[in-house]
């Protein structure tokens, strides 16, 4: 294979060479453990072996010194040295961290493994991958350790990549449940650096406590809109919660923003089980997070640990993320049932306040009338913090399934094509083992007349989707004489089958039928028709002023409508259509490939038509998983088409929840 299309992994044990050596609850969490059953659960499931291992470096003191003061470096540099008293008086200075002899050469590994992950994405040498790192970084300041950070290791790499690799736009994705308020000083001003973090928050009660960690703190100067805070004001936040936040905020954000690197700043306390985070989301929701991100900047993803503390969560969790950035098939993400109430109210915050800065946000509804901040005042006035019971916080266990193996099919992307065409490299030509069922031929005769050559397309297509649902494909290609009928022939015989539900994405003018309304098909059909045609809970029709031509509403679309859809829907099959005339660029279409590829565990079947040809070679590269192409940052849709897809959005919000994105315009219990 390929070296560019490869994940590094980048880990040394010495960074297990350091623990707290005193009494001190708050830091009792950050054991060396971390990193080795981290490790270890790579290396059990054979991830480790599937990664280019690539060796740390110590970062020398001119990597440091980019986010450090030379006062604090000075100041570390003194630690090895010092006696167990001096340590411990040392560490005083600082909030919830601890010093060790060996933690400053700990740190320096630290920060010096994830530049060289940014070197080895960067070169080229690999696609993308992940620092396993102990200490942390992102609570750690220019002059000061805190939240077990010494040095701050994704913001020394981002001006490191600025620096040293001209980087223009990078996005730091900070999924950690505390919030990285060391990376938003660092860049507060800089709009080339572009900060997200969400955080446990509960209105300023939960650590660090910081007035400038809710979301009215966007950034300064130049840098105004560059930083992103979603607090979270609950605990027990699921799948729903995150995968909403991504979807409704970041994601048209980043599109927008078009960075060239995004670093994650991974932390998996924000998985089920941890006892800082004592959120409920389950460790699969970070495969979803890491793929969602895959198709920005090239796929060029730096993924780089930093908390998580339940020793049973944070390696599941870390095996997800690696995992995804392999390219192996997402799990099928389970009861996707909506944001609650106090995460709809984050993200409702969060968009009314940053559609001064982003275009994509322009139409976000205003802040809720009980704005927020009032409420953050009165509870911190009549607060009377009631600290937990360290054993009763354990005593209650949190017990979770297993995360569901994740099997890639032996072949990866089929197609079928009429004879004369040649099998486009990489895929493998589909030929059904078993003859078609007589009653199949027999229904499809009915519907399609006697011609043989559609009959033969469609009985080897049926036979490619049962294929498929039985895990054997990935993912499939068709070139069919026409797409509308082969569409609708599939979607009776769904209808008439014991198959799986399937979402199918088309886009194009053609008119097509009606599907029915059992639940087994869901279609979006995306294109410039004038004629708005009856919307249904499952037939979605989204015309757009310029069909699918263009990018930005086309984009909008897919985050604001198709993408919650799709996982709300929770397909089994993903059926992909294009006309040739739907006027959808080649980048925007493997975009729109590659994001769809989150649901039914990659089972994408593309339906093109046979003269088609350009579009084969940009698809099958998409199916096989490749990043998509950067769209260049977006300008901002049409307000046309801004007013059509909300319009939609409002209606369908009451039978999918997943689209909601604020707390006010929906009652949330009068249709219960
Ligand atoms: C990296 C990280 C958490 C510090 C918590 C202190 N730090 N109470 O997760
Ligand atoms: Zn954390």
């Amino acid at each position: 294979m390929n070296l560019d299309t490869k994940t590094a992994l980048i880990y040394d044990e010495e960074m297990t060479q350091y623990k707290l050596l005193w009494v001190d609850p708050a830091c009792k969490i950050e054991v060396p453990e971390r990193l080795t059953v981290s490790y270890e659960a790579l290396m059990k499931t054979g991830l480790a072996d599937r990664c280019v291992s690539v060796p740390v470096r110590e970062a020398i003191d001119e990597d440091i010194l980019l986010v450090h003061s030379e006062d604090y470096l000075e100041a570390v540099k003194q630690t090895p040295y010092m006696t167990l008293e001096d340590l411990q008086e040392f560490t005083l200075q600082y909030g919830d961290v601890y010093f060790h002899p060996n933690i400053y050469h700990c740190a320096k590994l630290a920060a010096g493994a994830t530049l060289q992950l940014v070197d080895s994405v960067m070169t080229g040498k690999v696609r993308n991958g992940m620092a396993l790192v102990r200490p942390p970084g992102h609570h750690s300041m220019c002059s000061a350790a805190n939240g077990f950070c010494v040095f701050n290791n994704v913001s020394i790499a981002a001006k490191y990549a600025k620096q040293k690799y001209g980087i223009k736009r990078i996005l730091i994705v900070d999924w950690d449940v505390h919030h990285g308020q060391g990376v938003q000083y660092c860049f507060e001003e800089d709009p080339s650096v572009l900060y997200f973090s969400w955080h446990r928050y509960e209105h300023q009660k939960f650590w660090p406590n910081l007035r400038e960690s809710d979301y009215d703190t966007v950034g300064k100067a130049m840098g105004a809109g560059f930083n992103i805070n979603v607090p979270w004001n609950k605990v027990g936040l699921e799948n729903s919660d995150y995968l909403s936040v991504f979807i409704h905020m970041l994601l048209p954000v980043a599109y927008e923003f078009c960075p060239e690197l995004v670093f994650v700043c991974a932390g998996f306390d924000t998985a089920i089980g941890d006892p800082e985070g004592e959120m409920c989301a389950t460790p699969d929701v970070f495969a979803h997070l890491t793929h969602l991100l895959m198709n920005l900047a090239n796929g060029k993803v730096c993924a780089v640990l930093e908390g998580g503390y339940n020793l049973k969560s944070l390696p599941q969790s870390v095996c997800e993320t690696v995992q995804t950035l392999l390219g192996d098939p997402l799990p099928q993400p389970a009861n996707l049932t909506g944001p609650c109430k106090s995460a709809l109210e984050s993200l409702h915050c969060v968009r009314a306040t940053h559609r001064n800065y982003w275009s994509c946000l322009k139409h976000a509804a205003d802040l809720p009338s009980n704005e927020l901040s009032t409420k953050r005042v009165k509870l911190a006035e009549d607060e009377n913090p009631v600290e937990k019971n360290e054993e009763e916080k354990e005593a209650k266990e949190i017990v979770w399934p297993d995360p569901l193996k994740r099997t890639s099919p032996s072949v990866r992307t089929a197609v079928v094509v009429p004879e004369g065409i040649t099998c486009p490299e990489g895929c493998q030509l589909f030929c059904p083992s078993e003859d078609p069922d007589p009653n199949l031929i027999k229904q499809l005769q009915e519907s399609l007349g006697r011609d043989t050559d559609d009959l033969t397309t469609l009985s080897t297509l049926i036979a490619l989707m049962d294929q498929m649902e039985k895990n054997r494909i990935r993912s499939g290609l068709a070139l069919v004489r026409d797409v509308s009928m082969t569409m609708n022939c599939i979607v009776q015989h769904a209808a008439s089958s014991s198959c799986n539900r399937i979402l199918i994405v088309f886009l194009g003018d053609e008119v097509v039928k009606n599907i029915t309304e059992d639940g087994k098909t869901m279609l979006v059909h995306l294109s410039s028709n004038s004629l708005e045609s009856e919307m249904t809970k499952y037939y979605i029709p989204v015309c757009l002023k310029k069909g699918c031509s263009d990018v930005s509403g086309l984009i909008h679309a897919v985050l604001s409508l198709l993408l919650p859809l799709g996982y709300e829907f929770d397909p089994g099959l993903v059926l992909l259509v294009q006309t040739p005339d739907c006027g959808v660029s080649e980048n925007t279409w493997q975009q729109l490939t590659g994001l769809l590829q989150a649901l039914a565990q990659g089972h994408t079947l593309v339906l093109m038509k046979e003269s088609d040809q350009t579009s084969v070679a940009p698809t099958v590269s998409s199916l096989l998983g490749t990043p998509a192409p950067s769209l260049g940052p977006l300008s901002a849709p049409g307000s046309d088409d801004v007013e059509v897809l909300e319009r939609l959005r409002l209606k369908l919000q009451r039978d999918w929840k997943l689209l909601q994105t604020t707390v006010s315009e929906i009652k949330c219990d009068d249709d219960g």
